[in-house]
C-alpha cells in the first residue's frame, strides 16, 4: 500500500483551510486537516516543500513508523507548524487504513465506547439578554451543553461574540483588527452573565465559558471561586498555560472544573497539568496535536489521572478534523465533551461529510475511513484569502493575550 501522491489543497470556502490528500498506488485516498488559523501557508509550505517528497513511495500502512519518522527524524521537534503537519499526515493515514479495512476509523481504534458524542454549541450575544436568547435557541435545537459568551459593557467587539446566529468565525479577512480589553470590567461582568443564564434557563444543561488566556493565575483563581455556585461544566483557558505550574495556584482556590489546551501541540505541553491533576479537561485537537496517534497518547496519560478529553472544534478546524475527532471521541474511555461550531454551507459543500447532529450528540457515520470527501473542483473556486485572528490591547494600548 505505497503512497503514490501527496498533495496540499488550500481553499477558502468562507474561511481558509489547508488539507493534505494522500493517494495510494491502488487509488485509496486519505485526508488530513493542516489548518493553522492565521498562519495557514506556513503549514502548507512545511508539507509541500519538506514532507510530501518524503511520503511518496512510503508504505501507507505504517502509521506509527511514519509518525516517528517525521517527528524524531526531523531533529526539530514540536511547535504548532510541525505538529499540525504531522497531524495531517497521521489523520490521512488513518483515513486510508479505514478505507483499506472497509471500516470506519473508530472501529480500528477499539470500537464504540459510547453511543454518541456529546457536543457543546456556542451561544453569544452583544449583551446578556441576547446571550440568554441564543442559549435558549441552542437548547430548543436539542443541545445539552452550551458555551456562553457576551460582550463586556463598555468594550467593543469582545471576544467570542458571533456576527450571525450559530456561526462564529474568529478570523478577520485582511490584516488583524484590534480590540480593546479590560480584565477588571470582564471580571465584574462574567459572573453576572453566567448567573443570569442559570437563573433564566436553569441548571438542566451543561454550561461552559471561555476566558481565552486573558487572566493572571490569581485573577483566574478568584473567578473560578466566584463561579462555583453557577455549576459550570468547565471554565476554559483561564490563564496562559505555557507556565504549567501556575495552574497549581488556580487549583488551590477553586473547585470549578478547569479546561485548557487548544493551543497545545504535544503531550509535553500538558504532562504536568495532567499528572498533577491541575485540570479536568484537556482540549487538544487532532489537527494541532500530531493527529489521532498522538492525541490518543495524551488521552491515555489523562485517563490515569481522571482528566477527560474536550477536543477543540472551532470553525478553523476543518470538517476533516471534526470527523477525526468524532472517531477518536467515540472510542476513548475518558471522553468528556466535543466542541461543535457549525461550518458554513460553502464549507460543508467542499468537505462533504458523513457526521451528523442528533439530539445533542454527533455521530461520525459508518462509511469506511473518516467519512469526509473533498470536492477539489469546488475547492478551486475558493482561493486562499489573507486572514488573521484579531489582536487585543488593554485600555492603555498594551498588547494582551487574545
Ligand atoms: O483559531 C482560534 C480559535 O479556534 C479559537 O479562538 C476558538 O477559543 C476558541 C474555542 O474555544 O473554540
Ligand atoms: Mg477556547
Amino acid at each position: 500500500m505505497r503512497i503514490r501522491e501527496a498533495k496540499v489543497v488550500v481553499c477558502s470556502p468562507g474561511r481558509n483551510f489547508v488539507t493534505l490528500k494522500l493517494t495510494t498506488e491502488s487509488g485509496l485516498t486519505g485526508l488530513g486537516d493542516a489548518t493553522l488559523n492565521g498562519r495557514e501557508l506556513a503549514v502548507a509550505s512545511y508539507l509541500e516543500d519538506h514532507v510530501c517528497p518524503l511520503l511518496v513511495g512510503r508504505d501507507a500502512a505504517r502509521i506509527e513508523d511514519t509518525w516517528q519518522y517525521l517527528y524524531r527524524g526531523a531533529y526539530w521537534r514540536r511547535g504548532p507548524v510541525t505538529m499540525n503537519a504531522i497531524g495531517a499526515v497521521d489523520t490521512a493515514l488513518w483515513d486510508i487504513k479505514g478505507k483499506a479495512a472497509g471500516m470506519p476509523v473508530y472501529q480500528l481504534l477499539g470500537g464504540r465506547a459510547r453511543d454518541g458524542v456529546l457536543v457543546y454549541g456556542h451561544a453569544s450575544g452583544r449583551d446578556i439578554a441576547e446571550a440568554i436568547e441564543a442559549t435558549a435557541s441552542y437548547l430548543s435545537k436539542g443541545y445539552r451543553a452550551v458555551r456562553v459568551q457576551a460582550g463586556v459593557p463598555g468594550l467593543q467587539d469582545a471576544y467570542g461574540v458571533g456576527k450571525g446566529a450559530m456561526f462564529y468565525e474568529p478570523a478577520d479577512p485582511g490584516f488583524p483588527s484590534e480590540h480593546a480589553w479590560s480584565t477588571e470590567q470582564y471580571l465584574r461582568f462574567a459572573p453576572t452573565l453566567l448567573e443570569s443564564v442559570r437563573s433564566e434557563l436553569g441548571f438542566d444543561f451543561h454550561l461552559l465559558h471561555d476566558a481565552h488566556h486573558r487572566l493572571t493565575p490569581i485573577q483566574a483563581a478568584g473567578l473560578g471561586k466566584r463561579l462555583e455556585d453557577v455549576s459550570l461544566f468547565w471554565l476554559e483557558d483561564l490563564a496562559p498555560a505555557e507556565l504549567q505550574e501556575s495552574f497549581r495556584l488556580i487549583r488551590h482556590h477553586t473547585t470549578t472544573p478547569l479546561a485548557v489546551g487548544e493551543v497545545f501541540d504535544s503531550i509535553w505541553d500538558c504532562k504536568d497539568l495532567i499528572a498533577e491533576q491541575l485540570i479536568d479537561y484537556i482540549r487538544c485537537s487532532v489537527a494541532h496535536t500530531g493527529g489521532i496517534t498522538h492525541l490518543r497518547r495524551i488521552a491515555s496519560l489523562a485517563d490515569l489521572y481522571h482528566v477527560r478529553t474536550g477536543c477543540h472544534g472551532a470553525t478553523d478546524l476543518s470538517p476533516v478534523c471534526m470527523a477525526a475527532a468524532l472517531h477518536f471521541d467515540l472510542s476513548v474511555p475518558n471522553f468528556g465533551i466535543q466542541e461543535y461550531m457549525r461550518h458554513t454551507e460553502e464549507t460543508d459543500a467542499v468537505f462533504r461529510h458523513q457526521y451528523a447532529f442528533e439530539d445533542g450528540y454527533l455521530h461520525p457515520g459508518e462509511e469506511p475511513g473518516l467519512g469526509v470527501e473533498l470536492d477539489e473542483q469546488l475547492a478551486a473556486r475558493y482561493p486562499y484569502e489573507r486572514a488573521y485572528l484579531p489582536v487585543t490591547r488593554t485600555l492603555d494600548g498594551t498588547v494582551h493575550s487574545w
